[in-house]
């Protein structure tokens, strides 16, 4: 669905039934011919997603849905509307001013506000009269809508102004920069042995924060075997420590409870702003039943390092910590399996060589199809019991545990 080279691009997805003018609007917001416009109402098509700049914001991502006329949310299913929606970042719904909401439509609006993605309604084809029961509908939801006519290019260009004025600018929920002041130190923890794969994700993690933290701060990269020494020799304890999940429980033991202690994989994944979905998943964890279909889902890049400990290491420790008959998948690649729904729990890799886009977008698939998620750096916390202390830095974005 997210083409590549277009993951870092606002993705927009029109929606609503087939015929109710989504091509035609995108057309005149666009001023080009971008999608083909059916005068004799078509069948219902996968979507199609084609890059467009549209000015004055820049280059966007536009996803042509075709059409949700059938049931798409009651079969809580991975269906094509799931997909279009969960990879949108801003969505568009288009309604004929003359028709009421249909089922659809309101799943459509509830689960796009569940989602928390910001949207607009366009209610089209105004000139034949609007239904005011569809107003009245609208207005329950609390939904913004825009009335206009595509055909007669009637209030196209007030739709465009308020549209570009809501696209979301880019998200900038920092790595640590806001848990720590001027003069801070933070102490950065590798492990004693890294493997090709973690030693180069993990230079590119340090580099990153250390750039973050600038010149006013204090870096202190140390190795696990010299944390005990250095800390004796720092004048101060440290504001902050971060270490690799598979060695906290280690280093959780050697620094003082005052000292704020994190993960770089929950560091990760906070600044990609899955943490508190993540965090949720814990719940599964600690409930899951004999029977309990779980899914373990791994990025693009198959490294022979991530694979085995999906396919190996995160199966012995979810069997060894339930002690439950569980049924455990695996599947790697940038989606998921199309019988997503069958699963109770998906556990997914911390995405190191995957874009943010791809994550975001399946964390909000399993959040609409009602699967709790969780992924391997808040697992392996939980599974070390130093989950509640490595989030704690975060209370105030993770509010659920
Ligand atoms: N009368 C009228 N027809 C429209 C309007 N907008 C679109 N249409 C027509 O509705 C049909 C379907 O338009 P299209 O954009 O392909 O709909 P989509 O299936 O939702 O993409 C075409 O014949 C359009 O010309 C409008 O505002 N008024
Ligand atoms: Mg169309």
């Amino acid at each position: 669905m997210i083409k590549a080279g277009e993951a870092d691009k606002l993705h927009i997805a029109i929606l609503g039934r087939k015929n109710v003018g989504k091509s035609l609007l995108i057309n005149r917001i666009v001023s080009q011919e971008l999608f083909v416009v059916n005068e004799i109402p078509g069948t219902i098509a996968d979507p199609v997603s084609k890059a467009v700049e549209l000015l004055p914001y820049g280059p966007v991502v536009i996803i042509d849905t075709a059409g949700i006329d059938d049931n798409e949310f009651d079969k809580k299913r991975l269906n094509r509307t799931v997909k279009a929606i969960s990879s949108a970042d801003f969505a568009i719904l288009v309604l004929d001013a003359r028709d009421q909401l249909d089922k659809n439509e309101t799943d459509l609006i509830t689960n796009l506000q569940k989602l928390k993605t910001p949207f607009l309604v366009a209610v089209n084809k105004i000139e034949f009269g609007i239904n005011s029961n569809l107003l009245t509908e609208l207005e329950a939801l609390e939904v913004t809508h825009f009335e206009l006519s595509c055909k007669e290019n009637a209030g196209i260009e007030n739709f465009k102004k308020k549209l570009v004025h809501l696209l979301p600018g880019e998200k900038k929920t920092p790595l640590i920069k806001d848990l720590v002041t001027e003069g801070d130190v933070v102490v950065l923890v590798v492990p004693d042995n890294l493997d090709e794969l973690h030693g180069s994700v993990f230079k590119s993690q340090i580099k990153k924060i250390q750039e973050e933290l600038g010149e006013d701060i204090v870096k202190v990269v140390v190795k696990e075997y010299e944390l005990a020494s250095s800390l004796i020799k720092l004048k101060n304890p440290p504001e902050l420590v971060i270490a690799d999940s598979h060695i906290i429980r280690q280093v959780a033991e050697e620094i003082s409870e005052s000292v704020k202690l994190t993960t770089y994989s929950i560091v990760m994944t906070r600044h990609q702003g899955n943490l508190s979905e993540f965090v949720k998943g814990i719940k599964k964890i600690e409930k899951l039943e004999n029977g309990d279909k779980v899914l373990i889902s791994e990025g693009c890049n198959n490294h022979l390092q991530e694979y085995e400990i999906g396919k190996i290491k995160i199966q012995e420790w979810l069997k060894l910590y339930s002690k439950k008959k569980l049924q455990i998948d695996y599947s790697n690649g940038c989606g998921f399996p199309d019988n997503l729904s069958d699963y109770n729990l998906i556990v997914h890799c911390d995405g190191c060589s995957i874009s943010n886009k791809i994550i975001h977008t399946k964390v909000k698939q399993a959040k609409l199809l009602n699967i709790p998620i969780i992924n391997y750096g808040v697992l392996t916390s939980f599974l070390n019991h130093t989950i509640s202390r490595s989030i704690l830095p975060f209370t105030e974005e993770v509010t659920v545990l």
